[in-house]
């Protein structure tokens, strides 16, 4: 099955609910100032949020005018080029060859961080690159034994310490076993739970610091990792952990299963972050790098 067909298989939820509403709102109807005001609304309802919303609206009005459309359901096809058009070029990972990357995955508890992480070590192992992963969550204790499983799978090692461990001293070990060992790739997993937010946040400053002294330049990415599922809230965790530490990109997970798939025109309109990676699934496949042309006709073509 190709990619498409598979995203597409993937945002059924969301089309299910985002489409049937969207052609019982346009078809049959010519387009006037009461058309644009329900769509507006119906994109708040399948949580694009308020701000983007507004805002692929008034381009809409804009294309409609240049294009002289008058009938409601040529709106969708216009819709789906402002989506792509305003998403630009995929915003793709790039590793620097013939030295040490690393790629510290950071989010709230249950995202997906640990198997998003699992992912990418068999994707990057696939591609012959030396990889190894840092069980940086020593909150849980189970946590270090899920990335070995991974881990195992992928052929690859994780640098793990006992649980209630210092995370800072994993990764630094990690960092010059790393270096030791010529590794292309070190995957940095982190908790998402601790007793208390301000605890979390200053232990991933922590581990970044770490990062930044002990391998200077090698972090190529610090990616944040949204459940797709949690809808508006994926907002504020954007907006919260960009203040901790500085994001390169985020993965949007489960988009699979859920409804709420406009949260990815939320996030490319309100966010500074690109999405870089989108995960429709459990198995290591599912992991994909996020095409704005191909989500927007996915989701509305
Ligand atoms: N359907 C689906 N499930 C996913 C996806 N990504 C992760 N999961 C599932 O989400 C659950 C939580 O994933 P973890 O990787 O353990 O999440 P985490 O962020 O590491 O969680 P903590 O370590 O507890 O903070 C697991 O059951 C995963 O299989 C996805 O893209 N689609
Ligand atoms: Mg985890």
């Amino acid at each position: 099955m190709g990619f498409i067909q598979k995203l597409t298989d993937s945002l059924a939820k969301t089309r299910a609910k985002f489409l049937v509403k969207l052609d019982a709102l346009i078809v049959g109807r010519k387009i006037d100032e009461a058309l644009y005001e329900e769509l507006e609304e119906l994109l708040i309802l399948n949580d694009v949020g308020a701000a983007a919303s507004a805002r692929l609206v008034a381009q809409l009005r804009k294309l409609v005018r240049e294009r002289k459309v008058l009938e409601g359901h040529q709106l969708r096809p216009l819709l789906q080029e402002i989506v792509s058009e305003r998403f630009g070029k995929p915003k793709a990972i790039e590793l620097q060859q013939g030295r040490l990357n690393v790629f510290l995955v950071v989010g709230v508890n249950g995202v997906g961080k640990t198997t998003s992480i699992g992912k990418l070590a068999q994707h990057y192992s696939e591609q012959g690159l030396k990889v190894m992963c840092a069980a940086g969550d020593t909150f849980r204790a189970a946590a270090a034994h899920q990335l070995e499983i991974w881990g195992e799978r992928a052929g690859v090692q994780v640098v793990a310490h006992t649980a209630g461990s210092d995370p800072a001293a994993v990764v630094y070990d990690a960092l010059h076993s790393a270096r030791a060992k010529n590794i292309d790739l070190l995957l940095v997993d982190t908790a998402g739970r601790l007793h208390n937010k301000s605890n979390l946040m200053q232990e991933l400053s922590k581990v970044r610091r770490i990062i930044e002294r002990e391998a200077q330049g090698a972090l190529r990415e610090t990616l944040l990792v949204v459940d797709a599922t949690t809808g508006q809230n994926a907002l504020s965790q954007v907006k919260e952990f960009a203040e901790i530490v500085p994001l390169t990109g985020i993965i949007l997970t489960k988009l699979d299963g859920t409804a709420k798939g406009g949260i990815v025109l939320a996030i490319q309109e309100e966010q500074q972050v690109p999405i870089k990676l989108i995960g429709v699934g459990e198995k290591a496949a599912d992991l994909r790098p996020f095409d704005p042309q191909e989500f927007a006709a996915a989701l509305l073509s």
